[in-house]
């Protein structure tokens, strides 16, 4: 079977280990969440690219669910020891090393998706993974501040404001011109199953269904659509999901959600939707949607546990 799943970062990556687990024997392709990217002390930093090739190379932080295990932040002291901004990124010194080896491949003129395999040769994911885009389109979130209205780059309202600052609006710099990387379309159009983890509906998915071409393909695609709610109950699992909805008028339920993807009978890509099992009553309410719904525990506690989520997903649709 050829799986293509569109991923974020931490949820995502999280589930990936587990759809991995479940389905040691199919051909895995994910299309990975780009709009987080940014240009940070002279490097290019891919953040769910890097969540996705870490966690599933076994390299991830444990504590901190970015970043690399046993990492030190040596660089980034020096660096604000000299007051070089921005000193809220946790620019980790093992973690440096992929950014410099990615901004060297760039600058020498390599695209993203080839820079993205090269560091994969090392981390052997177990998945091919695909930028979502080799243009850059970076999402920003429009806020308030006592200097007036501005958008800032995600990542500084993610990491130094902890997204506590109103969000009211997420522009993505730059979607309108990007175009799928390599592969992106072909792996919509060829798969068996998609699968959409509980990444950020808002800025993991929904910054990849931005990126012209792909919400079509997936409206055409012959696989059926599965995904599985990154809410149990009125909160995220993890993340500021909650955060990012309020800044685009959803409710945070996964019904809400599941109506923002909407089903692909009425044009959406939902064809099947996982909730928790503390949230099925909602069962009929997505139902009626024109949504095939089961709910299920959705707790991604170990790797055992993400492949019975994986294996409840890919029932609804197999
Ligand atoms: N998240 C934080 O909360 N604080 C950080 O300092 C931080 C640094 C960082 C560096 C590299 C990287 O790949 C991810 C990093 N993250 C950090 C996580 C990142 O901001 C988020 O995981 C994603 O952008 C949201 O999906």
């Amino acid at each position: 079977m050829r799986i293509t799943a569109l991923a974020g970062g931490i949820g995502g990556a999280r589930f990936l280990r587990g759809l991995r687990r479940a389905r040691p024997g199919d051909d895995i392709t994910v299309i990975g969440n780009t709009g987080d990217d940014i240009w940070v002390h002279g490097v290019r930093v891919c953040p769910d690219l890097d969540s996705i090739m870490y966690t599933l190379g076994n390299a991830i932080s444990v504590e901190r669910d970015w970043g690399r295990e046993d990492e030190t932040f040596v660089v980034k002291e020096e660096l604000a020891a000299y007051g070089v901004e921005p000193t809220w990124f946790g620019l980790g010194d093992r973690d440096l090393a992929t950014h410099l080896v990615r901004t060297q491949s760039l600058n020498a003129g390599f695209s993203l998706s080839e820079v993205t395999a090269a560091l994969c040769q090392r981390w052997q994911p177990g998945v091919t993974l695909l930028p979502m885009s080799d243009d850059r389109a970076e999402t920003h979130v429009v806020v308030d501040l006592e200097s007036g209205r501005t958008a800032i780059h995600f990542q500084e309202w993610w990491i130094r404001y902890r997204a506590a600052i109103p969000a009211l609006g997420f522009p993505v710099i730059g979607i309108d011109d990007a175009t799928p990387a390599p592969g992106v379309i072909e792996a919509i159009a060829e798969a068996d199953i998609i699968v959409l983890p509980p990444s950020n509906p808002v800025v993991s998915i929904g910054v990849i269904l931005q990126v012209p071409g792909i919400r079509a393909a997936l409206g055409k695609a012959r696989a059926p659509i599965v995904g599985l709610s990154p809410l149990i109950g009125a909160a995220p699992v993890r993340g500021m999901a909650d955060a990012c909805l309020r800044g685009i008028g959803v409710q945070t339920s996964a019904l809400a959600v599941a109506a923002h993807y909407g089903s692909r009978r009425d044009g959406g890509i939902l064809d099947a939707w996982l909730l928790a099992d503390s949230d099925d009553s909602m069962l009929a309410d997505v139902r009626a949607l024109g949504i095939v719904c089961q709910s299920a525990p959705l707790l991604m506690h170990d790797v055992d546990a993400t492949a019975a989520m994986a294996h409840a997903a890919l029932a609804l649709v197999s």
